[in-house]
């Protein structure tokens, strides 16, 4: 096993080019895998800073908008370079604070690098459209225009690439932006932040506050905000769309909860069902908001397939994310093992059939870390279950049969949430009709229902997603189309026939 020790990380806001220690409480952020190890010790900010990192904001956001897009993109090609340097280490960090395997961090800096890069290629593709008008001598545009200060709000579960998902866009597009990450990961998010001051975004044009929901909430509160970018959970993303319903200069996009699903139709190739159902539902120990918590199977193919799917998953290996050899590492926190277990007994009391007992790992190998290992059970779909409707983000799984497509599409829509699909079958029109027929942001075919790429609208529907999907469908937010249209005549002619007659 690898041992990597490092001092806690100093804590810090960035706050208008400048580094503060703060003046709030401070709260630690420790490694899942291994509690006692502090990865940093952090200030939590006052309401007296929030302010002060909306108003670098808001002040920088003049000079920022008025420079060229070209530049903007050039500071993304120097991310890129810093980006590309640092990859292990930031792996690295990122696995000792939120428990990913190092192989799943590297991806995800991949994943925020592909951001920066897709951010870096868009700046010299067109900005906007020319029109027709109805008079000749009338030229008619489209033009995109920032809209201005965004806070940004993010998961600890991807604290890289989500962050980027969302700072790519929005800066590019010369908004300015005050960053919170989750206080689960605030190591990285620092770091994040460290990369771009590196990259040479100008003081207040990226602002990093750092603490809990308290610090989102005064964010969100802030008129002054005009965009707000969140990941997180429905109950977050409906918090911030309620208080920034009452505000007329307010834009939220809210990635939230899901209960995704594998369907593996009658004529699947089982080994690739068997693949895609391991990867959706514990990679990353279950923890991605695409993870799915439902696989949908054929009745015809259940037997074979519950077989291999609970052999694999029992042989996962579940260990230290350090560890190359590791599947999945721990989950996030003590919190997260008390709502993993409670859900894993609500599945036994709902009438779930156990197949693999999960829960919390207490050997010498885990005892120290959040460990869980894979709980699977097969339930038939009822009303009113709630198991197989609520999202648990854990590896926590349900088997449930089914007879025909359209019973499965009905299955599969009887959730509240609409994010991610993957069908596993070799006939063209159960595909199409899946697709038809399915509430879902992204759609897969023969693949697992995770690893969504950042050139492709990230969003989900119904609790899942407000319709403003996020990576590369952000720039429909966080930039308004404003119209010009301008005359090339001497004279002023009106469309639609309006006459123009002084006397
Ligand atoms: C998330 O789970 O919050 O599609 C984001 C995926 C990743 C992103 C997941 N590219 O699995």
């Amino acid at each position: 096993m690898t041992a990597v020790t490092a001092l806690p990380m100093p804590g810090k806001h960035y706050l208008r080019g400048r580094w503060l220690e703060g003046a709030g409480e401070r709260f630690e952020s420790r490694n899942p895998a291994r509690w006692s190890e502090v990865i940093g010790i952090f200030p939590q900010a006052t309401a007296a800073e929030v302010d002060q990192a909306v108003c670098a904001a808001r002040d920088a956001y003049p000079a920022w908008r008025r420079t060229s897009r070209i530049y903007r993109a050039e500071l993304f090609d120097r991310l890129a370079q810093l980006i590309k340097a640092e990859t292990e280490s930031l792996a690295v960090l990122m696995a000792r604070e939120c428990g990913k395997v190092l192989n799943e961090c590297r991806a995800e800096i991949i994943e925020g690098l592909h951001m920066v890069q897709y951010v870096f290629g868009t700046a010299r593709m067109p900005m906007g459209e020319v029109l027709a008008s109805e008079i000749a001598e009338k030229d008619a545009y489209v033009r995109r225009k920032p809209r201005g200060v965004a806070a940004v709000i993010t998961p600890w579960n991807f604290p890289f690439a989500v962050p980027l998902w969302m700072l790519g866009p929005s800066l590019l597009e010369g908004n300015t932006v005050v960053y919170k990450p989750s206080e689960d990961t605030p190591a990285i998010g620092q770091a994040l932040v460290a990369l771009l001051e590196r990259a040479g975004f100008p003081p207040g044009v990226i602002n990093l506050v750092h603490g809990a929901g308290e610090v989102g909430e005064l964010l969100v509160r802030d008129p002054r905000v005009n965009l707000v970018l969140f990941t997180g959970s429905y109950e977050v993303g409906a918090r911030i769309q309620q208080i920034s319903a009452g505000m007329v200069d307010r834009i939220c996009a809210c990635e939230m909860g899901s209960k995704s699903a594998v369907i593996v139709c009658a004529d699947a190739r089982l080994d690739l069902a068997v693949t895609a159902s391991i990867l959706s539902a514990f990679k990353t120990s279950g923890q991605r908001c695409v993870s799915a918590g439902r696989i949908l199977v054929h009745e015809k193919r259940l037997e074979e397939f519950a077989q291999r799917f609970v052999e694999l998953a029992r042989r996962l290996n579940i260990g230290d994310p350090l560890d190359e050899r590791s599947f999945t590492g721990p989950v996030i926190n003590e919190a997260a093992v008390r709502k993993i277990s409670y859900y894993n007994q609500l599945a036994r009391e709902e009438g779930g059939q156990v197949l693999l007992d999960g829960g919390r790992m207490l050997d010498e190998a885990h005892r120290d870390g959040w460990y869980m290992s894979p709980f699977v059970y097969r339930i038939q779909h009822r009303p009113q279950i709630r198991c197989i409707r609520e999202e648990v983000f854990g590896p926590h799984v349900a088997l449930i049969p089914f007879s025909t497509n359209e019973e499965a599409a009905a299955i599969y829509n009887d959730t509240d949430y609409g994010l991610s699909l993957a069908v596993i079958t070799e006939d063209y029109r159960a595909m199409r009709f899946f697709r038809e027929e399915c509430d879902f942001g992204m759609g897969y075919v023969n693949l697992p229902c995770i690893g969504a790429e950042v050139h492709l609208p990230f969003g989900g529907v119904k609790k899942s997603g407000n319709g403003r999907p996020s990576a590369a469908g952000l720039i429909e937010t966080v930039t308004h189309r404003a119209a010009w249209t301008v005359n090339h005549g001497w004279e002023i002619r009106m469309a639609q026939g309006l006459k123009t007659d002084l006397d």
